[in-house]
């Protein structure tokens, strides 16, 4: 695996939502995260859009994202929780609906066992969802059990329900001007 930057660690973040405008919702988690000095988005994933898991109806936009940081596991976990309060998640039903959701799915190649926080996120293998987006900025990865990502996606296959729509998520400006080609 790459060695991050010193003092710096390498972990990648899962980020979902299904409810209202999906897109605004992401871009404005990627840039939140961004703004804490301590945090800084490597690379974006692809938007996938996913059949929900669960009773919601709707479905969700997954993206995944590799953070390098300076913040512990568990202070990256409450960063995460303050993106989703700022941006209003109301926590009702478990699964249910969500305006966004970040979950930390892998640090470095700790195992982390807490009352608060399970390193790799205790869902992620079974999930194809969290799998696929993850791969995209995990090329060459692996779990701490020295299984590669890709092996762990292999052993999901056949994957229904997740297709990427495009890279509508990201840290550049979003744009605001006339269409291309248009001559206002
Ligand atoms: N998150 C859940 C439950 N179900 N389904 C999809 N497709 N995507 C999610 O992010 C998701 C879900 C709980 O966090
Ligand atoms: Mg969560
Ligand atoms: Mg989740």
């Amino acid at each position: 695996m790459r060695q991050p930057p010193a003092g710096r660690e390498v972990a990648f973040l899962g980020l979902g939502g299904n409810m209202s405008d999906r897109i605004y919702y992401l871009n404005r988690a990627v840039r939140f995260l961004d703004a804490d000095p301590e945090v800084e988005i490597d690379d974006i994933s692809s938007v996938y859009q996913t059949e929900p898991v669960g009773p919601s109806e709707d479905p969700f936009y997954n993206v995944a994202v590799r953070v390098l940081t300076r913040l512990s596991p568990l202070r990256l976990l409450r960063a995460c929780q303050q993106v989703e309060d700022l941006l209003g998640r109301v926590r009702t039903v478990r699964w249910g609906p969500r305006t966004i959701d970040v979950d930390v799915l892998l640090y470095g190649d700790r195992v982390i066992t807490t009352s608060t926080l399970t390193v790799p996120h205790p869902e992620l293998t079974g999930r194809a969802f969290a799998m696929v987006p993850l791969l995209e900025v995990a090329t060459g990865w692996q779990l701490p059990d020295g299984r590669s990502l890709a092996s762990v996606i292999a052993d999901l296959a056949p994957i229904e329900g997740v297709q990427a729509i495009g890279r509508q998520v990201s840290l550049e400006d979003l744009p605001d001007g006339p269409p291309e080609g248009s001559q206002a």
